[in-house]
């Protein structure tokens, strides 16, 4: 489905009638989700000056998106828990926004939900979904020329970083011309896609880098090689002093491997406790997996946290997906 300008409208109406609004994106955030907040925030910021805005990533800023505009300005919790509007953005449902953040949507007197994926968690009162946009950042892009707030460098830098992190690059299937055309204003408002690479992909740290070395260098598959899977032990962590957010970008060396349908990367990020991202080819719901070990995210792209030994999680991981692929 795609949106209306009835629906563009009705959400610039809850904006007008709140005093104090809520921005939050989901954990783990990524250049979407931190793009979408930053632009909207900011947009908002400037339409409405007397408004409160509050924008909130329950595990921050990652290093890599420091360069974001305005990126100090996000909170990783709020002391209050109701506003007039709480929205979520690339969220999913309001569960992926993060414990700490959660209670604010069941507490706040409205709810909107601006996402591009589909899902079982779609909610609230006001509901930017569309499930054509390759990013978050799309909707926010014509959601922030609705309210008619001119698209500054910053905002651009934003939402390309958005559109440039949720693509590959201009790579995935959920490349559009309307994806070209968004990028290409945004460049013309003073994105650059250049810088935001630099920052992003061009970025690694000497120790991540070795500590990618290592992480391939586990890499398996199972024998059909429809699935393929990595991972980062603690002590792998430790010896290169690396932390468990530059392994972004490390799934995709996975899923880039011929023949992978789904690919899994582990990261022991303390003794016992085992991270798992999941990415897939379109004819595989990782998010349903992902629920299976009460974590979540979309069709394509999903995440959780297996308590237990890296061995044990790659056993109960490998053998859901095997499930559900009937391999
Ligand atoms: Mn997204």
């Amino acid at each position: 489905m795609s949106l209306t300008y009835r629906d563009f409208k009705s959400a610039i109406e809850a904006f007008e009638r709140a005093e104090t609004i809520a921005l939050a994106c989901h954990v783990n955030p990524d250049g979407d989700a931190l793009g979408s907040l930053l632009a909207l925030g900011i947009a908002l910021n400037d339409r409405y000056r007397d408004k409160k805005i509050t924008m909130l990533s329950h595990d921050g800023v990652p290093e890599i998106y420091e360069f974001l505009p305005n990126s100090s300005r996000i909170l990783s919790e709020t002391p209050i828990l109701a506003y007039d509007l709480a929205i979520a953005l690339d969220s999913g449902d309001p569960a992926r926004t993060g414990q700490r953040i959660m209670p604010i949507f069941a507490a706040s007197l409205e709810r909107m939900d601006i996402d591009h994926h589909v899902g079982e968690g779609e909610f609230g009162d006001v509901r930017l979904l569309d499930t054509r946009a390759a990013a978050t950042a799309e909707i926010v892009y014509d959601l922030v020329n609705y309210l008619e707030v001119p698209i500054t460098t910053d905002i651009a830098t934003c939402l390309l970083t958005g559109v440039i992190t949720d693509t590959g690059s201009f790579r995935f299937m959920n490349v559009t011309p309307r994806t070209l055309r968004t990028a290409a204003s945004l460049i013309e408002a003073g994105a650059s896609p250049s810088l935001i690479s630099e920052h992003v992909f061009d970025n690694r740290t000497f120790g991540a880098t070795r500590l990618l070395g290592r992480t391939l260098s586990t890499l398996g598959s199972d024998a059909s090689g429809r699935i393929t899977y990595a991972a980062v032990s603690f002590s792998d962590f430790v010896e290169e002093g690396a932390n468990d957010q530059e392994t972004e970008g490390f799934i995709n060396f996975i899923r880039s491997v011929r023949g992978s349908d789904v690919a899994l990367l582990f990261r022991e990020t303390e003794e016992g406790k085992v991270r798992i991202s999941l990415r897939s080819c379109e004819s595989v719901n990782v998010a349903e997996i992902a629920q299976q070990f009460g974590g979540g995210g979309h069709k394509m792209a999903s995440g959780c946290t297996f308590v237990g030994p890296l061995h044990a999680a790659q056993e109960a991981l490998i053998a859901a997906v095997r499930q559900a692929i009937g391999a």
